[in-house]
This record gives C-alpha cells, sequence and structure tokens, in this order.
C-alpha cells in the first residue's frame, strides 16, 4: 500500500517537472544525513522520502523562456530562481494532499549555512556523481582549499541542482540506493576536473571534463555568463 502511494506520488512529480527540462531522483534523509557532519544533518525520521531535483540545459527553453514571456519579474530576485519556485510551488499546489518542504541551493539558515548541501544530495541520490579532493591520492594542492563538483552522465557539468523536495509524512524503508555513474574515472581527470572548477571556472570548461550528450545553448550560454546585475536588461533588449 506504501509502496503503491509513493510509486504514485514519484509519477505525478516527474510527469509535472520533466516536460519543464527537470530531472528529479529519489533519496532517503538517513542516507544524506549518514555523510555530513552533524551541523548540516537534516531533521526528519532516516526513512523520510525526499527527491532532489535538477536542471537540465533543456529547461531554460522550456521553463524560463514562457515564464519570461508570462509575467512580471521581481526586480530584486534572481530570474531563474523565480522561475524555479514558481514551478516547485505550482507543484506543491498540485500535490495538496500531501505536505512537502521544499528547500532552495540558494536558501541560508540564519547560521548562513545553506539549507541542505546541493552536490552531497545529488550523490547520495545517484543523480550525479561528487567528486572531491578526497577522490585524488596524491593531490598537488597543498593548503589550498578545494571545492568538490558534480559530474552528471548525459550532461557533465552543464546542469545545476535547485532544490530538494521533502515529504515529512512519508517514509520509504525499502528504497533502493542508486549509486552515482562514476564517469571521471582517472587520477589524472579528477585532478584536472577539480583544478578547472577551482581554478578557471569562469571558462567553464570543468562542464566539458567528460563528452556530453546535451549542453546549453549559445544563448543559454550568453545568459549565464552576464553579471546578474545585467540579465535582466539582456532579457528585455533580446524581447
Ligand atoms: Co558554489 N556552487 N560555485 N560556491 N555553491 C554550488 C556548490 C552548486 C551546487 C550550486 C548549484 O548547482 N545550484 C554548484 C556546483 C554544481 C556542481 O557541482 N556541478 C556551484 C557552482 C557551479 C559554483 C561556481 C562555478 C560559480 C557558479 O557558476 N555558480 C563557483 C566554483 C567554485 C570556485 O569559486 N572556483 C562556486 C563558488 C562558490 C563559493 C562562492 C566560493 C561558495 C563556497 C563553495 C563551497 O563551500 N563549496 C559557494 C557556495 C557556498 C555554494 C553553495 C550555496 C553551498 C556550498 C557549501 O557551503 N558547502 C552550493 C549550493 C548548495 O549546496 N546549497 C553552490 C559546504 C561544504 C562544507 O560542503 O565541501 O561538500 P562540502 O563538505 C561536505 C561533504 O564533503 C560531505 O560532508 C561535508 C559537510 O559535513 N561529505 C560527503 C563528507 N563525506 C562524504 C562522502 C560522500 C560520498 C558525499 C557525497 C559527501
Amino acid at each position: 500500500m506504501m509502496e503503491l502511494r509513493v510509486v504514485d506520488l514519484e509519477k505525478r512529480i516527474r510527469d509535472h517537472l520533466e516536460k519543464l527540462g527537470f530531472e528529479i531522483h529519489p533519496l532517503k534523509v538517513g542516507w544524506y544525513n549518514a555523510v555530513l557532519s552533524p551541523a548540516f544533518h537534516l531533521p526528519y525520521l532516516d526513512d523520510t522520502l525526499a527527491f532532489v531535483v535538477l536542471s537540465t540545459p533543456a529547461m531554460f527553453d522550456k521553463a524560463f523562456k514562457p515564464f519570461l514571456r508570462n509575467g512580471p519579474l521581481k526586480k530584486i530576485r534572481d530570474p531563474v530562481d523565480q522561475c524555479i519556485s514558481h514551478h516547485l510551488t505550482l507543484l506543491r499546489e498540485s500535490l495538496a494532499d500531501q505536505q512537502v518542504d521544499i528547500m532552495y541551493d540558494y536558501e541560508l539558515l540564519p547560521n548562513r549555512k545553506p539549507k541542505f548541501l546541493a552536490q552531497t544530495a545529488a550523490h547520495i541520490a545517484g543523480a550525479a556523481y561528487y567528486y572531491q579532493r578526497k577522490d585524488v591520492q596524491q593531490d598537488p594542492w597543498g593548503e589550498k582549499k578545494i571545492y568538490g563538483v558534480c559530474i552528471h552522465p548525459r550532461y557533465g557539468g552543464w546542469f545545476a541542482i535547485r532544490a530538494l523536495l521533502l515529504f515529512p509524512g512519508v517514509e520509504v524503508p525499502s528504497l533502493l540506493q542508486k549509486t552515482p555513474v562514476d564517469c571521471v574515472t582517472t587520477e589524472e581527470k579528477r585532478i584536472e576536473l577539480l583544478e578547472k572548477f577551482n581554478f578557471h571556472w569562469r571558462d567553464w570548461s570543468y562542464r566539458d571534463i567528460t563528452e556530453v550528450k546535451e549542453k546549453y545553448s549559445e544563448e543559454q550560454k550568453t545568459y549565464f555568463a552576464t553579471p546578474p546585475a545585467e540579465r535582466l536588461q539582456l532579457l528585455t533588449l533580446q524581447g
């Protein structure tokens, strides 16, 4: 009975979000908490169902451009963030019978820590492998701080991790955990990836560390390469 309800729920979320260029991957909160230090734990039962939401390259055309055409933007908030929260709010309304908590990648707690760690969630759900400094045996970076990066089996680095949907009332003890695809397998490539992400992220080359099936269009690249304060103007000019 319980399992059927979960399958149905997952299908409803998928049907709603996939046509907009999003991808969803289920996980249990307990898997996520198990790898994190207590300061980052989410206060839910271990078996609680959650979904990590990714935006794929198609989101720009399928959700973002239509969103811009349809309504006035609030000047103070990032347009893509507004688009995503718009669609996840609609999703929540369509699941009216279900309590759902939504955490966005850009949301911070009062102590300035992010509400959830997007990369850990993506890895744990099997969506995109999270390459960290500790995935390299002999690293050349000494005292430098090195941030980790997720790579998706289909989109490489051409995607973003947008939100975590949590279902406090829904427990899924028998959900099976998927291992993320390890697509950057050699020591040399992993070093190259982390160097590109940390020291050359502005040239976006880390996103092409693997052969990709689909990536951002030229238009989408121009949009994201424009400083946030000038993006609205860019969109207005293009009509
Ligand atoms: Co940033 N950024 N960022 N960023 N950033 C995010 C990480 C994210 C996920 C945003 C998104 O997609 N919406 C993307 C990365 C996407 C990806 O991985 N493919 C992102 C990007 C793309 C960038 C930039 C390229 C700029 C941009 O285009 N937006 C640059 C690149 C980095 C650079 O500067 N060269 C960038 C920069 C930054 C700054 C401003 C520098 C800060 C600091 C970065 C950092 O701390 N990682 C930054 C932040 C704060 C974030 C943000 C909001 C939070 C990250 C954070 O604070 N992590 C995230 C979004 C989010 O997560 N909500 C985006 C806290 C640290 C402590 O986490 O290092 O992963 P951690 O440590 C945990 C893991 O190691 C875990 O435990 C630790 C905590 O206890 N752990 C795990 C331990 N053992 C194990 C074992 C396993 C198997 C696993 C899975 C985990």
